[in-house]
């Protein structure tokens, strides 16, 4: 009798210090957010399908540049907005939806379908302050029967002499959507009007409504004469060509002879870098000498890293005590399997559509054990060539799981003053779930390491909001999808994991690094104020 208690307290004492043990070794992270600004609404309360009843399709923000404190907040279904940081007031600034006699600028702009269309991406010249350049890309519809001309009838301050459309990039396989880039200049950038002028640089063909051209960035530490001076990287989603039954198109991610499925890297300005770059084929931007395919024949040399599936989201991680540190990483939005945060490099496969994750991905869209060989064939045009390469494999993974998700959002490796304890690590966003992690970014540094088995570790983060605490976003959006007058059930959309729609949270960051989330369920920005860890 004796030695069964004692066998109980012993094991009851192990199990105590075990969970001791493990509550210890692993402390949660909670961090605190406050609303901070209210999206005009763009959806509607009720409506049909997925892209409708978004109150707000909120999908850029960055901050203007020289400390005007003004955010510019993208919103998919059309506006540019200015967003003062003080008054939290909303003024637009651009309206890119000129559909069907409404009053934007571009008459083939679409956004009916697709998670990811209409005014997808933003950002600022590095030297905004003193060129007053920025840059968009937006979603248009090739079979439109609509002028394909910019009309600045309720934008007079644009002045469309000399500007044309650019022939688009042909991509293999039919094609439904068009990605347009397009640089800005306002003449006068303190005021809260566009005036000045537009160029069309770029224009790619994609295979359907999914996975577009969108994210943008600038190198953040590059300085007049280094050689990322002004240099941009721009994702392009794979148009869905990977998941396709069709065999003409699957392949596209991995051909180099189109810039889907890519991470490109162009020159926009004419002027600069001009000794080390060449002209585009359509002669309205530049590419660098040092882009890894410049001297391979067929090869798109705009093309910085591939392999991918949908790397709708990039950041840059910063060595503030050596740039060439610096490390491009992009969240890429999986298939049926896996969820993949990616550190990019120059030049590199990411895999996909041969691979997922850390897996081979089967012609049946299924996953099995990567190959003894793990190498994949280098491929140009429609035909393999006999080169092979060596996969790069992401550095954090999560799968389509109850404890996962359905969708990467955004990350960001945190940067700011504000909050001591956010900073080194990555912090992001699943789309559907709401669901946030945090990883350390010394072990996604460590993780990239060449070895396919080896992946950072990642921690769940709870949230605190109008002091209630949450496992996940999407109770804190469904709240305040209804309190604004949202009268479907659940949040609109799908989601295998999050099963009863997406909260479609994601990240963004000022010019501080403090971090916002905002989500297009509810249509709303918030601040992250505060974490603790305990
Ligand atoms: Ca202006
Ligand atoms: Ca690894």
């Amino acid at each position: 009798m004796r030695n069964v208690s004692s066998r109980r307290i012993a094991c009851f004492a192990l199990v105590f210090f075990g969970l001791m043990r493990v509550q210890a070794a692993e402390p949660q992270l909670t961090i605190e957010i406050k609303d901070y600004a209210t999206m005009p609404m763009t959806g509607l309360t009720q409506g049909r399908g997925s892209n409708e009843v978004l109150l707000a399709r909120v999908n850029a923000i960055r901050e203007e540049p020289g400390g005007a404190s003004r955010l510019f907040v993208a919103d998919l279904n059309g506006p540019l907005y200015i967003l003062d940081k003080n008054s939290k007031k909303f003024t637009p600034y651009l309206d890119f939806d000129g559909r069907e006699g409404r009053s934007g600028l571009f008459h083939r702009f679409f956004i009916a379908s697709g998670y990811g269309n209409g005014l997808n991406g933003f950002y600022f010249d590095p030297d905004y302050r003193r060129n007053g350049k920025f840059y968009t890309v937006h979603m248009e519809d090739p079979a439109s029967t609509a002028a394909a001309a910019a009309d600045n009838t309720h934008f007079p301050g644009l002045k469309l002499t000399g500007y044309t459309t650019t022939q688009p990039v042909k991509t293999p396989g039919p094609i439904q959507n068009e990605g347009v880039l397009i640089e800005w200049t306002d003449t006068n950038p303190s005021n809260s009007t566009f005036e000045g002028t537009a160029r069309e640089l770029l224009r790619v063909q994609l295979n359907t409504r999914s996975h577009p051209m969108g994210d943008m960035i600038f190198n953040p530490t590059a300085r007049r004469g280094d050689a990322d001076w002004r240099v941009l990287y721009l994702e392009c989603g794979d148009g869905a060509s990977g998941e396709s039954r069709n065999v003409d198109i699957r392949p596209n991610p991995q051909r180099l002879d189109n810039l889907t499925g890519k991470i490109l890297r162009i020159i926009p300005d004419l002027n600069e870098h001009t000794s080390a770059s060449t002209v585009s084929d359509n002669g309205r931007y530049l590419i660098p000498n040092d882009n890894p395919f410049v001297d391979v024949p067929g090869a798109r040399p705009e093309i910085w890293a591939y392999g991918l599936r949908n790397p709708h989201r990039l950041s840059w991680a910063i060595d503030p005590g050596n740039a060439a540190n610096n490390r491009l990483i992009a969240g890429s939005v999986g298939l049926h399997t896996w969820e993949t945060v990616n550190i990019i490099r120059k030049g590199g496969n990411y895999g996909y559509p041969l691979r997922e994750g850390n897996e081979l991905l089967k012609a049946d869209n299924t996953t099995a054990p990567r190959p003894a060989a793990d190498t994949i064939p280098l491929q140009i045009g429609a035909e393999l060539t006999d080169k092979v390469v060596t996969p790069v494999y992401p550095v954090i993974q999560y799968g389509h799981v109850p404890s996962g998700g359905d969708a990467i959002g955004s990350g960001f490796v945190y940067n700011g003053k504000a909050i001591p304890v956010l900073r080194g690590k990555f912090v992001f966003s699943d789309i559907t779930t709401g669901r946030i992690w945090y990883a350390d970014y010394k072990d996604m540094l460590a993780a990239d390491d060449g070895n396919p088995a080896t992946m950072a570790p990642f921690h769940e983060v709870k949230i605190r909001w109008n002091n209630e605490t949450y496992d996940t976003m999407f109770p804190i959006n469904e709240l305040t999808y209804h309190a604004r007058g949202g009268k479907e059930v659940h949040l609109a959309g799908n989601g295998t994991v999050a099963n009863l729609g997406r909260a479609d949270d994601r990240f963004a960051v000022d010019a501080n690094g403090e971090l916002y989330i905002y989500s297009k369920s509810d249509g709303m920005i918030r601040q992250v104020v505060g974490a603790v860890m305990r």
